[in-house]
C-alpha cells in the first residue's frame, strides 16, 4: 500500500505463464503436499480431490478476473433465486476448461481414475428440484454464451435433506455439505452488506417542510458474499454465482450488556446466523414460516444493494442510466419482495421520488412463474410483515393503492375485480399475494412451457393479462447439454461426435444432423452398445443402493422427480401392479421384460407423498421376492435421488415416464434430459411434453391420457368406481391393493391411497387415465421388441432435442426479456 492510501495494484504476470497444462501435474503435487500438507493418497480420495479442485480453480481464477474486467460498465442481469441446484463442480469445470486429458495424465502419478476422485465431491444440493436445477442450467448457458449474468442465491449451511429408506419409508437426514470445506467458494467478508429487520418507521420533516420516512431501531444482520465460479464452455468466460451467508453484526444489545449479560448478548448472535442455516423443502406445511420470509428478504435486499453499490461506484447517485444497465430476473415469487425493496432503497437511501423509483423498478424487474397450482401461490400474513418488515409493508400498501386506481379505470365500479387483483387478500388473516406484487412490479412475466403460459393467460392470471397483455411471454425451459449429455454420457457423446464432429456441445442445434443416421444399421448397433454400457453402470448403482439386481437385457423404465400426487408416481406403480398381476396369471406372451426404477424425495410434511413411497417400496419387495416374476419384472426405489444420481440414471434409461395430470406440470426438465440421452417418452400432453412430442413427431412418443382442456368437464361428473368396475385390469389392480397383498403385516396403511383413487373428488384423475396408460405401455412393449425400430426412435429423440438446450432458452431470455 502506498502512502496516498490508494490500493496498490497487484499485477499478475501473464496467467498462461503461471498456469498451463505442462505444469498441471506439478501444481497438483504442490497443492497436495503443501497447500493441504498431505503425503499419502487416502482411501476416500478426499485430499486428492481437494488438491485437484484448487489446481483447477487456479485456472478458473485467472479467467474469472479477466471476465470481470471486461464486463465493467456493461448492462448486466441479476438472476435471483432461493435455489441453485448445482450438483458437483469439478467435472463440469474440467470439461468447460478443456482440461480432461491434462487432469487424467496428472492423476496417473497417484494411481487413480478421475472418476474415483470425483466421487469425493459432495453435491451442492441447494435446491428442491426443477426450479433450482433450471437456475443451475441457466448459469451454465449464460456463461457459455458469454452473457453478463450474475446468479444471486443463499449459501445454505444445510442443503436438500438426504433421504434414507428404512422399512420402505422415507427418513430425512441433514445434508451437511460443507463439512469437508468447499474449495470452489471465495468469501469476501469485507464486502458484507447490512440487512434491516424489525424496528419501526419514523416520519421526519425536513427544514423545507418535505417529509421522508426512516426505518429505525432495526436489528441488523450482515450478508457476507461467497462467490462460486461459473465457467463457460471453452470460451475463456467465468461468471459468478454469489451466495449470501448471514452473520451477526458485532453490535451488542446494549440493554442486555448493561444488565451484565455479556455471554447472553454474544450468544444471541446465533439468531442472525439461523437465516441461512437450511434450505426449506417445498412443503405446504412449511407455508407462512417467518424464517422463510427472512430468507427471502435477506437474499433480495443483499443482492439489490450489491448491484446498486456497483452502479453507484461508477455513476454516482445519478440513476438516469440505471434502467439501461440493470435487469433482475425473479425465479418464481420467492425473491419477489425485491420489488418493494428496490423501491425502499431508491427512495429512502437515495432520496428518489416515488414516481421515478417506480419507473426504475417496473422497468428492471422480470418474473418467471413455475406453477399452475393455485394452492402453491405464495402468500404472507400481513401481520408478519408488520413486525418483521414494517417499512416494506408500507411500500406494498402504497404500490397497491396506486395499482387499484388503475384497476378502477379499467373496470369502473367493479369491486370484485378490486379484491381479486389486490396485492392484499382480505379475510380474518389478511395476506400479501406475492405473485400479484411480482406481476405489478415487472415489465415481463413468463411461463416455462407453451401450454403453461397459455394456461396462465387464460386462467390464473387472466385479469392481469387483460390489463397488460404485453407483459406476458413464454420461455420454454431447457437443460445444459454440457452436463446432461457431454459429461454424463461419454460413450454416446463420442459416438455422436464420430458422426457430426464435436461442435454440438457448443451449438446443440447441430444434433439434428443425427437424424440422417437413424436408419443406419451399423450406427444403430453402436447406439445400442452405448446404451447397454450405460445400463451396466446403472445396474451397479441400483444394486449398491437397493440390493435389487437389474438386468441390462430388460427395458429400463424410469420415473425420477419429486414425489407429488400430480406427478402420479401412483399411476406408475399401479401399472407395475397390473403387469405383476398378468405375470402371476401366466399372461406373459407379449410382455417385454422390464426393470422399473422410481426415485424422488417427498416433502417431510407431505403425508400422502410419503405413503406413496412406502407403497412403491412394498410393491417392489413383493415383486422382487417372487421368482416366477423375475424374468419379466424388477422394481426398485432408488434412495436419495439427486443431481449426481441423475447423471448415471438418464444415460441408461430406455423409457422416460412423464405422466402428470394434464395442466399440472408447468414444464418438466427431467423429460428433456432423458430425451437428449435417447430415451423414448411415455407421457401426457402436459408441460413441455407437448413440445417434445411435436419436435420428435407423434410416432416417436407414447401418448396417453386426458388433455388439459377436457379435464374440467371430466371432473364435473367423475365416477372412479364405475371406471374401476368397467376395467378388468384396473379392477385387478384395486383388488390386489385392497386385499392387502402388499401390506400383509401392516393392515390398513394404504387405505387413504385407495380412497383417493376411488374419490370422485380425486384431483389427479388417476383412475380416469389408467386404461389409456396401460394401453400405451402395451405399445411400448411391442415397440421395444423391435430393437431396430426402437433404436431408430431413440436416435430421432436425441436428434430432435436441440431446442431443449438451455442455450436456446437463454438466447430467448437475452433477446426478448433482457435485451442484452
Ligand atoms: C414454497 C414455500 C415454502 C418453502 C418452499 C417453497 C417452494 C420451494 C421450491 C415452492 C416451490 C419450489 C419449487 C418448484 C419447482 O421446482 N417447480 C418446477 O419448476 C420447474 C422449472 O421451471 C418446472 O419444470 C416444473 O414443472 C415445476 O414443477
Amino acid at each position: 500500500m502506498n502512502k496516498n492510501n490508494n490500493l496498490c495494484e497487484i499485477t499478475v504476470s501473464d496467467d498462461s505463464v503461471l498456469m498451463n497444462a505442462h505444469t498441471f501435474a506439478e501444481d497438483l503435487a504442490r497443492h497436495f503436499h503443501f497447500s493441504l500438507g498431505r503425503d499419502k493418497v487416502q482411501e476416500s480420495h478426499l485430499y486428492l480431490y481437494n488438491a485437484l479442485a484448487i489446481t483447477v480453480r487456479d485456472h478458473l481464477v485467472s479467467q474469472w478476473r479477466k471476465t470481470r474486467m471486461a464486463r465493467a460498465g456493461q448492462r448486466r442481469v441479476a438472476y435471483m433465486s432461493l435455489e441453485f441446484l448445482m450438483g458437483r463442480t469439478l467435472n463440469n469445470a474440467i470439461l468447460n476448461l478443456d482440461l480432461d486429458d491434462t487432469v487424467r495424465a496428472a492423476l496417473e502419478g497417484y494411481c487413480c481414475d478421475l472418476e474415483d476422485v470425483e466421487q469425493a465431491e459432495h453435491d451442492a444440493g441447494l435446491g428442491n428440484g426443477g426450479l433450482g436445477r433450471l437456475a443451475a442450467c441457466f448459469l451454465d448457458s449464460c456463461a457459455s454464451l458469454a452473457l453478463p449474468v450474475i446468479g444471486y442465491g443463499i449459501r445454505y449451511e444445510y442443503g436438500m435433506f438426504n433421504q434414507e429408506i428404512k422399512n420402505g419409508q422415507q427418513v430425512e437426514h441433514p445434508d451437511n455439505w460443507l463439512r469437508n470445506g468447499n474449495p470452489w467458494e471465495i468469501a469476501a467478508p469485507e464486502k458484507a452488506i447490512r440487512i434491516k429487520f424489525f424496528g419501526h418507521v419514523d416520519v421526519i420533516t425536513k427544514k423545507d417542510g418535505q417529509q421522508y420516512r426512516q426505518w429505525n431501531n432495526t436489528h441488523d444482520v450482515l450478508a457476507v458474499p461467497y462467490d462460486m465460479p461459473i465457467p463457460g464452455y471453452q470460451n475463456g468466460i467465468v461468471n459468478t454465482l454469489r451466495l449470501w451467508k448471514s452473520e451477526a453484526t458485532d453490535e451488542f444489545d446494549l440493554d442486555e450488556f448493561n444488565a451484565g449479560s455479556y455471554t447472553e448478548s454474544v450468544a444471541r448472535k446465533n439468531l442472525a446466523e439461523q437465516i441461512t442455516m437450511v434450505l426449506y423443502p417445498n412443503d405446504s406445511s412449511e407455508n407462512g414460516k417467518e424464517l422463510r420470509l427472512r430468507q427471502q428478504y435477506f437474499l433480495s435486499s443483499a443482492s439489490l444493494q450489491d448491484t446498486i453499490n456497483l452502479y453507484v461506484e461508477s455513476h454516482g447517485k445519478n440513476f438516469d442510466k440505471f434502467v439501461a444497465l440493470n435487469s433482475y430476473q425473479l425465479n418464481d415469487t420467492h425473491p419477489s419482495i425485491a420489488v418493494a425493496e428496490l423501491m425502499r432503497i431508491l427512495m429512502d437511501d437515495y432520496s428518489i421520488p416515488w414516481d421515478d423509483a417506480w419507473a426504475i423498478t417496473s422497468q428492471t424487474m422480470a418474473y418467471t412463474n413455475h406453477t399452475l397450482l393455485p394452492e402453491a401461490l405464495e402468500k404472507w400474513p400481513v401481520r408478519l410483515f408488520e413486525n418483521l418488515l414494517p417499512r416494506i409493508l408500507e411500500i406494498i400498501y402504497e404500490i397497491n393503492a396506486r395499482f387499484l386506481q388503475q384497476v378502477a379505470v379499467c373496470w369502473p365500479g367493479d369491486s370484485q375485480k378490486q379484491s381479486a387483483l389486490s396485492l392484499i387478500e382480505e379475510g380474518h388473516e389478511p395476506q400479501v399475494r406475492m405473485a400479484h406484487l411480482a406481476i405489478v412490479g415487472s415489465y415481463s412475466v413468463n411461463g416455462v412451457a407453451a401450454l403453461h403460459t397459455e394456461l396462465l393467460k387464460a386462467g390464473l392470471f387472466n385479469d392481469f393479462y387483460q390489463l397488460w397483455p404485453e407483459k406476458f411471454n413464454n420461455k420454454t425451459n431447457g437443460v445444459t447439454p454440457r452436463r446432461w449429455l457431454s459429461h454424463c454420457n461419454r460413450s454416446l457423446s463420442a459416438l455422436i461426435s464420430s458422426k457430426i464432429g464435436r461442435n454440438w456441445v457448443a451449438d446443440f442445434a447441430e444434433v439434428s444432423q443425427l437424424s440422417e443416421f437413424a436408419n443406419n444399421k451399423a450406427f444403430q448397433k453402436k447406439w445400442r452398445d452405448s446404451k447397454q454400457h450405460n445400463k451396466a453402470a446403472l445396474v451397479d448403482l441400483v444394486e449398491e443402493a437397493t440390493g435389487v439386481t437389474f438386468d441390462v437385457n430388460m427395458m429400463f423404465d424410469v420415473q425420477v422427480k419429486r414425489i407429488h400426487e400430480y406427478k402420479r408416481q401412483l399411476l406408475n406403480i399401479m401399472h407395475v401392479i397390473g403387469l405383476y398381476d398378468r405375470i402371476r396369471k401366466g399372461d406373459t406372451a407379449d410382455i417385454t421384460p422390464r426393470c422399473v426404477l422410481i426415485g424422488g424425495k417427498a416433502a417431510p410434511g407431505y403425508v400422502m407423498a410419503k405413503q406413496i413411497i412406502k407403497l412403491i417400496n412394498n410393491v417392489a419387495d413383493t415383486i422382487n421376492l417372487d421368482p416366477k416374476v423375475a424374468k419379466y419384472l424388477k422394481v426398485a426405489f432408488i434412495p436419495n435421488y439427486n443431481v449426481s444420481a441423475m447423471e448415471i440414471i438418464c444415460p441408461a434409461t430406455d423409457l422416460s415416464e412423464q405422466i402428470s395430470t394434464a395442466g399440472k406440470e408447468a414444464s418438466g426438465t427431467g423429460n428433456m434430459k432423458f430425451m437428449m440421452n435417447g430415451a423414448l417418452t411415455i407421457g401426457t400432453l402436459d408441460g413441455a411434453n407437448i413440445e417434445i412430442r411435436d419436435a420428435v413427431a407423434p410416432d416417436n412418443f407414447f401418448l396417453f391420457g386426458a388433455e388439459a382442456h377436457e379435464i374440467p368437464g371430466i371432473r364435473e361428473n367423475y365416477q372412479p368406481n364405475e371406471i374401476i368396475a368397467n376395467s378388468p385390469t384396473l379392477s385387478a389392480v384395486m383388488q390386489l391393493l385392497e386385499s392387502g397383498h402388499f401390506n400383509l403385516f401392516e393392515p390398513g396403511i394404504y387405505d387413504s391411497i385407495i380412497e383417493s383413487i376411488r374419490d370422485p373428488g380425486d384431483m389427479w384423475l388417476t383412475a380416469y387415465d389408467f386404461d389409456s396408460y396401460f394401453q400405451a405401455q402395451r405399445r411400448v412393449d411391442e415397440c421395444y421388441k423391435d430393437q431396430q425400430l426402437w433404436t431408430q426412435k431413440s436416435i430421432l429423440n436425441t436428434a430432435a432435442s436441440g431446442v431443449f438446450s438451455s442455450d436456446h432458452t437463454i438466447r430467448q431470455y437475452r433477446d426478448e426479456i433482457w435485451k442484452l
